[in-house]
């Protein structure tokens, strides 16, 4: 493929210097911003993330800050998950529909006080719809985009890691809880979450002139343990089942047949735009979801849907696929429809180099 132009509309981030000095190989465009894809190989980037420890420039993560008296209601109004039991110090992934039950987004929220949230957003463009609602609903609630970037450790050894820099105190943040730490005189949110299955941290740099610095404290700190720039991994994400919003699910979609109905509680999360779209789908239950699918022989990289096929029928699709080492098959996330979604059941894929045979798994790869 050509190059891609640089230009102000493809952001760099507070970073952006450390990755180009690391030998960053490839990039993806994230939230109109540069997401690192690869430094060594896709490959070789992924046995050191499942054996060491990753500093990856998700900057591209972008937040959308909530402030005002009006905040929670508004974050409420956003998500069908039951944001009442949240308190400050914890983040919860919630899907965000629209009126048809369609997914606009899959974030973090962070909850940071009682009248202040950050939206920790997927590829597309909540920011707009955010306001959208605030002005039509005349709440009273500030919204914008805050210099915020999330930086993560990520890999076995980001607890170490994350001590050296931060104290001991970050090993016992617990699992999408966050904890304030100290660095150059400032406070940091930092969280024990991250896109990957390996475990590690999120550290919400609150200031992009702190991005070197950052990143060089964790460079060096990690010296002896082999830390290495990194960037969310292709294998390692479709063999832990973690979506993309954008490849794997879009508007076409409901959380439920995403997968992510568990994330949804339809009938208190009142106020929700489309609460009654949910309610239906939730009722009677999906008629295509998500589903693991191993598929052999050569793939080209997936970046158009592939077709999943039973006896001459289309059933499915596949968005994304790769070879995984570690299972020594190709791993894949497609959307089934019910009448071919039971584990074990052969299929077919189209894809742009000829058919292959797939077969729809228990359970993803963790
Ligand atoms: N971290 C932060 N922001 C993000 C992402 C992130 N924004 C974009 C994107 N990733 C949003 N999508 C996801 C998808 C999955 C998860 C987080 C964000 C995730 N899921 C866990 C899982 O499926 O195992 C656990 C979810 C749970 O149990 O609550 O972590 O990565 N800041």
């Amino acid at each position: 493929m050509a190059l891609i132009a640089p230009s102000r509309r493809i952001r760099r981030t507070p970073f952006s210097d450390g990755v180009e000095a690391a030998g960053v190989k490839g990039y993806t465009v994230y939230n109109h911003m540069l997401l690192p894809t690869v430094f060594h190989s896709v490959t070789e980037d992924y046995r050191h993330l499942k054996s060491q420890v990753q500093i990856w420039d998700v900057s591209c993560e972008r937040q959308v800050e909530l402030r005002g008296p009006d905040a929670a209601r508004l974050m409420q109004i956003l998500t069908p998950r039951d944001l009442r039991a949240m308190l400050p110090g914890q983040c919860f992934y919630v899907p965000i529909v629209d009126e048809t039950g369609g997914m606009l987004n899959d974030p973090v929220a962070v909850k940071l006080a009682d009248d202040r949230y950050w939206i920790s957003i997927a590829d597309s463009d909540l920011l707009l719809w955010v306001k959208g609602i605030a002005n039509g609903y005349r709440l009273d609630v500030l919204i914008d985009e805050p210099d915020v970037s999330p930086l993560a450790i990520q890999g076995p050894l980001a607890d170490e890691l994350a001590a050296r820099v931060f104290g001991d105190a970050i090993r016992d943040v617990k699992f999408f809880r966050y904890g304030i730490f100290s660095f150059a005189g400032r406070d940091i949110v930092i969280a024990r979450s991250g896109y990957s299955k390996q475990g590690g941290f999120e550290i919400y740099l609150p200031d992009s002139d702190l991005g070197m610095p950052m990143w060089n404290a964790l460079m060096e700190a990690g010296r002896d343990l082999d830390v290495r720039a990194g960037c969310p991994n292709i294998i390692e994400r479709i063999e832990g089942g973690l979506l993309s919003y954008g490849n794997d699910m879009t508007r076409e979609n409901t959380p439920h047949e995403c997968g992510l109905g568990r994330f949804c509680s339809t009938e208190t999360a009142i106020g929700c735009i489309g609460r009654d779209a949910l309610l239906r789908v939730a009722k009677e239950g999906p008629v295509r979801q998500v589903r693991p699918l191993s598929i052999s022989g050569d793939l080209p990289p997936c970046d158009r849907l592939w077709r999943v096929m039973a006896e001459g029928e289309k059933v499915g699709h596949v968005s994304s696929a790769a070879w995984s080492p570690d299972f020594e098959t190709n791993v894949a996330i497609g959307m089934v429809r019910m009448t071919h979604w039971k584990p074990g059941t052969r299929l077919e894929v189209e894809t742009p180099d000829g058919m292959r045979d797939a077969t729809v798994e228990a359970k993803f790869w963790n």
